[in-house]
């Protein structure tokens, strides 16, 4: 399950970093009598009662008018971007009404704190997504379901464990009352003789080789697929991907990171799309990379946009850069989708 991002934003020393630390029951931030004393944003995973896993983020004031006051505000902004809640002290000044403005833009939820810790913690459960609007699979699946999850296992797999989105939806499958089966690409013609799943479930890079396993008439769909239709808006994904058409020798494309990896020789977003989108377009075709929190300001000189899966990004981060991209008119779609084009069976596959 995703933690929920709770970023706390009001003017310098109204009590931000004393209210974290309160809610965490720990020093998370450093708290003084000093304006200004909190510079760059502090991240604080915890488990809050009646919201479970969720980051606390302290920020700058938004009043800080320090030398170092635009590059804090720059910090700020990202955090912005990526909340789901927000919780704001204080209320009536203009640095206060041009947040809840950005905020609203970004689809955030607000909150103003009363001065009551308990009644805050209240108003954070009402407004917290609920559980059952977060299914993954949607209603592909109902209970008494087989489903079959390909899960290569090759170099660029972590060691010793699995990755983030597939233990996401292993976990709900569970939950969900379905039978999981999984397996990898090579075990997937010895799984199919055993069971005929309702749906197959696959990483997105090995998409052909599975669709040409199974039959015609089989639900598929990928990991990344279930990600982007969870987090953003999985129409213009599929718009987006259709720009890779019109990509030729002189295009310049963006791969977008939400996390910060190191990347190996088989790496998908540096390596296996690249090679694809160049075999497609041209060897000429260029293509920038941007991980972590950075998100170029100037999209315009790109003709198409890949964001990764997003399995550690928030969905107002994912909703805040597909709007950036439809600002700057560049299209945008992500891994999976990208995928799923370049091997010729976006039209095949079962979206939630
Ligand atoms: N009386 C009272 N003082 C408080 C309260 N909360 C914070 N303070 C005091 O206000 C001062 C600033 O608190 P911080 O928590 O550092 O405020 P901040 O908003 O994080 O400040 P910056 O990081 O500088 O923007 C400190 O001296 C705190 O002890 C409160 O609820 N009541
Ligand atoms: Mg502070």
């Amino acid at each position: 399950m995703d933690r929920l991002h709770i970023a706390f934003f009001g003017p310098v020393n109204s009590g931000k970093s004393s209210l974290i630390n309160a809610l965490a029951g720990q020093e998370v931030s450093l708290v003084s009598p000093i304006p200004g004393t909190t510079t760059d944003p502090v991240r604080k995973a915890i488990e809050l009662p009646g919201l479970g896993p969720c980051v606390l983020i302290d920020t700058a004031g938004i009043d800080d008018e320090s030398i170092l006051g635009s590059e804090r505000k720059r910090l700020t902004q990202n955090v912005i971007d990526s909340a789901d809640i927000a919780v704001i002290l204080g209320s009536g000044s203009k640095a206060i009404s041009a947040l809840e403005e950005q905020l609203r833009a970004a689809s955030v939820s607000i909150v103003h704190y009363d001065g009551s810790v308990d009644s805050l913690l209240k108003r954070l459960a009402e407004v917290a997504p609920k559980e059952e609007e977060k299914f993954l699979t949607g209603s592909l699946v109902k209970p008494g379901d087989c489903v079959l999850l390909v899960m290569p296992q090759d170099s660029e797999a972590p060691k010793g464990r699995i990755i983030l989105p597939q233990v996401q939806v292993l976990r709900e499958l569970l939950d969900r009352g379905c039978n999981a089966l999984c397996c990898t690409p090579e075990s997937l013609r010895s799984a199919l003789q055993k069971t005929t799943p309702d749906l197959v479930i696959t990483d997105s890079q090995v998409f052909g080789k599975v669709n040409a396993a199974i039959p015609a008439d089989m639900p598929l769909t990928s990991f990344s697929v279930l990600l982007a239709a969870a987090k953003g808006d999985i129409g213009i994904f599929i718009e987006g991907a259709a720009a890779i058409e019109g990509l030729g020798p002189d295009s310049r494309v963006l791969i977008a990171e939400a996390c910060t990896h190191v990347p190996d020789n088989e790496d998908i977003g540096r390596v296996k799309i690249p090679a694809l989108l160049r075999k497609r377009a041209g060897d000429g075709l260029q293509v920038e990379i941007a991980a972590g929190i950075d998100f170029p300001e100037d999209l315009a000189p790109f003709d198409l946009i890949i964001h990764c899966g997003a399995c550690v990004a928030t969905k107002t981060l994912v909703r805040s850069r597909t709007r950036k991209a439809l600002l700057a008119g560049v299209p945008i779609t992500n891994y999976g989708i990208a995928l799923a084009k370049l091997q010729g069976i976006l039209d095949r596959i079962a979206i939630p």
